[in-house]
């Protein structure tokens, strides 16, 4: 029998191996994941647990809160903000960042989160999840301020997310390729599942939301409208397509089988650059897809150059298989 390897052991030995996971590190990304594991919890309980519905709040961004929203980012806040190991965290759902409270040591890292991706998924019972991304307090700042997370998603050094679906799978990277763990919920541990994950370069099924299509730019039509046309138009191919309108489930399918996922600009807002934040969705997603040899960009550059200039900041995303990425951005005319 192959002996099961906990994220504990992995963790472990990934420090000892190579120091590519300094110790403070490492017991952040322990925390995370036991923050996702009471997450999953609550998720399974659904309407047992009498925490689903709307909360009657609204987010920053001016979106409707779901209690399960609020209660993933108390548990992501108590867990982590004891520990040593955090400087300050910032999270989809709150306005401003969480500056580590006094009465606890202060550490070098910056933790940012959306507690719960996919909030319109949450009541129907379909997989919904966390994202997160790590930084390093830039050296030599006093204190801690926004400032100091508005560094670029080249620099983060931990990113992944936990997907709950039918299984709950977490899945990391350290910028050393992407690896998965599933929930063994007898154990109530996380199980080393797959390592070197790669995301093939070609592929035949893209994700995107059709409803919004009349309002798309023309790249991201031509695209689509290429695909639609099957065997019988330019791409000479079959397409299927997918969306599950939880990222991590769509970004999730992409890694295990690739894929394109799409959430570009539209002329519904055009004010706004895209739907989706780039700090703690965009970022996060755009490395792991990166490290499993896939590509990620907004159109017009690659997502991880991007300079943020605040912390919610929105942002077009194109990622998945390298090959669709850059043929979608050269339609946008940057390639
Ligand atoms: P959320 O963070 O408020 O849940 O919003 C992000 C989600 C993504 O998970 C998903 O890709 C997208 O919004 C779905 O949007 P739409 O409902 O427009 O299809
Ligand atoms: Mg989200």
């Amino acid at each position: 029998m192959t002996k099961k390897i906990s994220l504990t052991r992995y963790l472990v030995e990934q420090q000892r191996v190579d120091g590519h996971i300094p110790g403070d590190l490492r017991l952040l990304l322990e925390v995370v994941a036991r923050s996702c594991k009471s997450i999953s919890q609550a998720v399974n309980k659904g309407d047992l647990g009498g925490i689903l519905g709307a909360a009657d709040t609204e987010n920053v961004q001016g979106e409707m809160q779901k209690q399960l929203d609020i209660i993933a980012n108390e548990v992501l806040i108590e867990a982590n903000e004891w520990g040593g190991h955090l400087a300050a965290m910032a999270s989809e759902e709150m306005d401003s960042i969480y500056v580590v409270p006094n009465r606890y040591p202060q550490g070098e890292y910056l933790l940012m989160f959306d507690p719960l991706d996919g909030s319109s998924n949450i009541d129907v019972n379909v997989s919904i999840g966390t994202i997160f991304s790590v930084l390093k307090k830039p050296e030599g700042s006093p204190g801690v301020s926004e400032a100091d997370f508005l560094q670029p998603g080249s620099q983060q050094v931990a990113a992944g997310y936990c997907v709950y679906g039918p299984q709950t799978t977490l899945v990391l990277t350290v910028g050393d390729g992407v690896v998965m763990f599933s929930l063994d919920r007898e154990q109530g541990s996380f199980v080393l599942i797959k390592e070197n994950v790669e995301i093939p370069a070609d592929t035949k099924e893209f994700a995107i939301n059709m409803s919004n299509m009349r309002h798309w730019d023309e790249p991201v039509k031509r695209y689509v409208d290429e695909c639609l046309a099957g065997k019988e138009g330019p791409r000479g191919k079959d397409f299927n397509m997918r969306w599950v309108a939880s990222m991590v489930a769509d970004v999730h399918r992409i890694l295990t089988r690739g894929g394109v996922f799409l959430y570009p600009w539209d002329k519904r807002e055009p004010q706004k650059a895209g739907k989706l934040r780039l700090m703690y969705e965009a970022n996060p997603m755009s490395w792991l897809v990166e490290q499993a040899g896939g590509a990620a960009t907004n159109g017009q550059q690659r997502i991880l150059d991007i300079q943020p200039t605040k912390l919610h900041e929105r942002v077009s995303v194109i990622l998945g298989s390298k090959n669709e990425v850059e043929r979608i951005t050269s339609y946008h005319g940057t390639l």
